[in-house]
């Protein structure tokens, strides 16, 4: 069991999130990095969960297999990768890969099946960009009679901000908007009846896309429980904040102790930290179908 926290392949950064990083391969190719770090109530927690990346970028290639969308998803081998010794080949197997570099598409394309998280406060605020298709008296967490379009742009500092739908037509074209709209609709349909299969709610879900010579890709993480909300379906009831599949045991955690959601989070137990990285490997294995000791070899 090897642990990333910061990855430093002797690549030229391109770009980092909380839990990711993307690194330059050469004008056509990224790296891109699931790392361990985890967050919760939107802080980085100190201590990293060991093999969480390995669990994301798992689910996101079983993704793309499935859905069989066109992807910049390339391969998983990093021998043709430059600048990498054999202990960073090591630490990054099973959490890199190799993508196609692509125009990104400046916009956030958020799925919801379930009225939830920001969507929810606007609908209880009265309205807002997300809920202004939505009839009235839902409760929070009900089940939508179809899914909507709620995307956001990526805001560089803080939270995204919601769009309406017209504000998402002036930003990307009315042909753009309908194609990711549809494309999105499509992908979350499909892989909410998947994950329903399995006994796992896929609440909401976030696609990035991108261009690439001429052709449009889905890009970034899919489908993993970083950019989408899982709940287990035996405990979803409408009017109730269901259980986060994944970090719902380091948030009770979190909360048993008093933290106040300021930074810096406290260091968490080693009990913590190992009950946290087996619902991880839960969520692969449920939505899956496969074991995770067979994908990390
Ligand atoms: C890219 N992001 C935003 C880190 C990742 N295939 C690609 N080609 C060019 N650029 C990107 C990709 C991809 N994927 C995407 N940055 C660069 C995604 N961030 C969000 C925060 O975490």
């Amino acid at each position: 069991m090897t642990l990333l926290w910061r990855p430093v392949p002797e690549l030229p950064h391109v770009a980092s999130g909380k839990v990711r990083e993307i690194y330059e391969i050469d004008d056509r190719y990224l790296l891109f990095v699931a790392t361990d770090r985890i967050s919760a109530y939107d802080v980085i927690l100190p201590d990293p969960i060991p093999d969480k990346g390995r669990v994301l970028t798992g689910l996101s290639l079983y993704f793309f297999e499935l859905l069989g969308v066109p992807n910049h998803f390339v391969t998983t081998d990093l021998s043709g990768v430059p600048g990498l010794d054999d202990e960073e080949r090591e630490d990054l197997r099973g959490r890199a890969m190799v993508v196609r570099r692509a125009e990104v598409v400046p916009m956030e394309c958020v799925v919801r099946g379930y009225l939830y998280g920001s969507s929810w406060r606007e609908y209880q605020a009265g309205g807002g960009p997300t809920t202004e298709h939505l009839p009235p008296g839902l409760r929070k967490a009900e089940k939508l009679d179809e899914p909507i379009f709620t995307p956001a742009t990526k805001a560089t500092t803080g939270h995204d901000e919601n769009l309406t739908e017209a504000g998402a037509r002036s930003l990307v074209g009315d042909e753009l908007y309908e194609k990711l709209r549809d494309l999105s609709i499509d992908i979350y349909l499909r892989a909410a009846d998947h994950a329903a299969r399995r006994g796992v709610l896929l609440a909401d879900t976030k696609f990035e896309f991108g261009f690439c010579d001429g052709e449009l890709l889905l890009v970034d993480e899919v489908l993993t429980p970083d950019s989408s909300r899982y709940w287990p379906a035996e405990s979803w009831r409408p009017g109730e904040d269901p259980p986060s599949f994944d970090k719902q045991y380091v948030r009770d955690w979190l909360d048993s102790v008093g933290w106040d959601h300021s930074p810096p989070a406290p260091p968490l137990p080693p009990d913590v930290v190992e009950g946290t990285r087996r619902r991880y490997i839960e969520a692969y294995e449920r939505i899956t179908g496969r074991s995770f000791s067979e994908y990390t070899g």
